[in-house]
């Protein structure tokens, strides 16, 4: 049984995904400048993360960082104008969509690949030295579990029993990489042997199956038995970045994932099937969030970008 209702998740899910399709739109209207990367297709490892983290608990995320700014309650507003680089984001326009910041919400990204781990390592340290009963947690793609980075932090937290959580987000792509082609063993998750670590793979279409699961890893982790992965698999929906030609993926096989794997759609059905919801029920979801979206976006538009003036503002030089 999940740890919040499964209507909760559906909204939580519709919400990111309208958010990022805020952001393509921004993209395509360069008012977005950069590299884009969305996590369409992935939203249920984001959603089924949110109930079990704590305000206090800190939250490290990748280049697809999105919707886990999301889960771990950044402000939807704020972090829209980071995007669309404006003076009211969360760092003033100045880190952009790769590089969001939150202190309120212990919430940060890196857009260097495998690097979420030593950044939420750190957290994970200093919670354990502070005697805090708070957990560190790095999401990482699955291109990400080949670096270095992963191996030494997953060894160290393992000897000392940091409270250290890695989410795989497994979409089975490392841009163009095939991650089967380039993995040593069937699963990620059962690397946590080689460091006294929980670990279980998940369905990450599956926001319960997600969230069931990130919950047991972070009681794992938070109670002093040392750290955990947890691997979900998933699709990405869209290129690896928006403008990708992604000509590594068949016409068939991107069809197949958005008919099959879509985790909204997924949840929609059950949500049906077992009399929790009704379809005007569900459609009213979509529709506030439209507007509320919507609305967002027209506020961000108005809002100042930084000074030309100040392009060199809360740049550091060594
Ligand atoms: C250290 C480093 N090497 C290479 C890159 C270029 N790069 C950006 S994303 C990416 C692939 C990441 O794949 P994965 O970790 O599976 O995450 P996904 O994009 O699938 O979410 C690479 C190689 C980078 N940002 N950092």
């Amino acid at each position: 049984m999940s740890n919040r209702p499964l209507i909760e998740h559906f909204q939580a899910m519709v919400r990111m995904r309208l958010f990022d399709e805020i952001c393509m739109e921004g993209f395509r209207s360069r008012e977005i400048h950069g590299e884009l990367h969305t996590g369409i297709g992935q939203e249920a490892i984001a959603a089924g993360l949110a109930a079990a983290l704590a305000s206090v608990d800190a939250l490290v995320s990748t280049h697809r960082n999105h919707m886990h700014a999301l889960a771990k309650g950044v402000d939807p507003r704020a972090l829209m104008a980071e995007i669309f680089e404006k003076e009211t984001g969360l760092c003033r326009g100045r880190g952009g969509h790769m590089h969001p910041f939150d202190r309120k919400t212990n919430f940060s990204a890196t857009g260097i690949v495998g690097s979420s781990l030593p950044v939420a390592l750190g957290y994970a340290y200093a919670f354990w030295i502070e005697e805090q009963p708070n957990v560190g947690v790095a999401v990482t793609g699955d291109g990400g579990t080949n670096t270095g980075a992963f191996h030494e932090c997953m060894n160290i937290a393992g000897a000392w029993k940091l409270p250290f959580v890695v989410v795989v987000e497994n979409n089975a792509y490392a841009i163009s990489v095939p991650i089967a082609s380039v993995l040593a063993t069937p699963t990620i998750a059962e690397r946590a042997a080689a460091y006294g670590a929980w670990g279980r793979k998940v369905d990450g279409r599956d926001v319960e199956a997600v969230a069931d699961a990130f919950a047991e890893a972070m009681g794992h982790a938070r109670s002093g038995k040392g750290p955990a992965i947890l691997e979900a698999t998933c699709q990405r929906f869209q290129g690896h970045y928006e403008g990708d030609h992604d000509t590594y993926r068949t016409r068939e096989e991107k069809k197949r994932m958005r008919a099959e794997d879509d985790p909204i759609a997924l949840a929609r059905g059950k949500l049906l099937a077992s009399g929790e919801a009704t379809e005007p029920e569900l459609d009213a979801i979509v529709g506030e969030s439209r507007q509320r979206y919507g609305a967002m976006l027209a506020a961000v538009r108005a809002d100042p970008s930084p000074p030309a003036k100040e392009f060199r503002r809360f740049l550091f030089v060594a």
